[in-house]
């Protein structure tokens, strides 16, 4: 093979040999012990260093030729059953083309490119589909001698055949790698590739979410994501209780924002989100929310008042606590935690909670809800209750 010289900006020096015969070029360092590449030196005085065993100064195409050799020796140790023809024509076809378009007398095919060289030896890359729904066979970019040994990351979900043809097991969907070998060879290729049905990530504002309390009159960037290649997405069945409102503009889009809108005072909103691949759809939902609001009766109350809340349907959408403040002292003469009655099934009806108030003084107090958390921008509702 015959390899020219470039320096380290990519020009090609003027002593590097050119004509039709070039085959690539590498860099290289200058002549006359003036160049720059690092290499072993005969040891001690010997050589061109005295002393040292190493020298920074190797230049010219004598520096230049035994790094395509190297690279031959690498292609050869991932792949012994290369003939000479194949390890030269893969050295061409993987080269970085350099100067004018393909090749040229100059550069020939191109700089010397290690990995892909060596890649090629190996077989290229794995060619066939990015997703397997059942069954897809897969094949080497580059035809290489010998046997390939064909494996999978996976293989409780993925089984592959000495012929390539990859089949899926069982109900799995996700990430896979295809292993491709040669008998002898040191390491292998891989491509992964998504197996079965969608997986789906879901994101509100970025965070990973699936239910969440949200303020009325704002607005929320909904996502959603997937492994798997060509996946689409809708939004739709926006079901739900009390009398929240939403608008999802955009709901066949991945990305897709949502309003709530300002007089949403109670309920939920559940919205589905699909993700659809050519093996099947999956669906997840967010559930969003406005804090449960109350009323409660009788008021002035004797022996007993009731607190009623919008909507209980789940214990997410209660506030966490109710206190009685006396009006006088301002300290609390009753307090509940909510989800924890929720829990206890000590509601009536699922969303009333009754409080005996024989006990105590006939006087003004204040009825407080609190909310732990304020996504609402609603933390506290107080209400004056007369005893009497
Ligand atoms: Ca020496
Ligand atoms: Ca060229």
């Amino acid at each position: 093979m015959s390899v020219g010289a470039i320096d380290r900006n990519g020009n090609l020096w003027g002593y590097s040999q050119r004509g039709n015969e070039m085959d690539l070029v590498t860099p290289s360092g200058d002549v006359n012990l003036m160049g720059d590449i690092r290499t072993t030196d005969r040891p001690g005085a010997d050589g061109y260093e005295n002393p040292g065993n190493y020298t920074n100064r190797f230049g010219g195409t004598s520096a230049a030729c035994p790094q395509v050799a190297g690279v031959a020796a690498l292609m050869l140790s991932a792949n012994p059953s290369l003939t000479e023809a194949q390890v030269r024509n893969l050295l061409q076809q993987t080269a970085t083309d350099m100067g004018p378009g393909g090749f040229d007398n100059d550069f020939g095919f191109g700089r010397v490119n290690a990995e892909a060289a060596v890649r090629s030896a190996l077989g290229g890359s794995i060619n066939g589909s990015d997703l397997i729904c059942s069954s897809n066979t897969f094949s080497l970019g580059q035809p290489i001698a010998g046997t390939i040994n064909w494996s999978t990351s996976n293989s409780n979900s993925l089984v592959i055949n000495g012929s390539g043809v990859a089949t899926k097991v069982g109900n799995f969907n996700g990430l896979v790698d295809i292993l491709a070998s040669t008998a002898n060879g040191c390491g292998s290729i891989r491509k992964t590739v998504y197996v079965g049905d969608p997986n789906l990530t879901k994101t509100v504002n970025g965070v990973p979410t699936g239910t969440m309390a949200v303020s009325p009159g704002s607005q929320y960037n909904l996502a959603a994501s997937s492994y798997s290649p060509n996946t689409s997405f809708i939004y739709n069945d926006y079901t739900g209780s009390g009398d929240m409102t939403i608008t999802l503009y955009n709901p066949n889009l991945a990305n897709t924002q949502m309003y709530v809108y300002s007089n949403s005072t109670s309920g939920h909103r559940k919205v589905k989100v699909t993700a659809t691949n050519s093996c099947g759809t999956y669906r997840e939902e967010f559930v969003f929310y406005v804090y449960s609001s109350f009323r409660n009766y009788p008021n002035p109350a004797k022996e007993s008042f009731t607190v009623e809340f919008t909507s209980a349907e789940e214990e997410i959408f209660l506030p966490d606590e109710l206190e009685l403040l006396s009006e006088k002292t301002t300290k609390a003469v009753h307090k509940v935690n909510l989800k924890e009655m929720y829990q206890n099934k000590t509601f009536r009806d699922g969303n009333k909670v009754d409080f005996d108030v024989r006990d105590l003084p006939r006087s003004i107090y204040y009825l407080k809800v609190k909310n732990a958390r304020q996504e609402n921008g609603k933390q506290t509702q107080t209400v004056r209750l007369s005893l009497e």
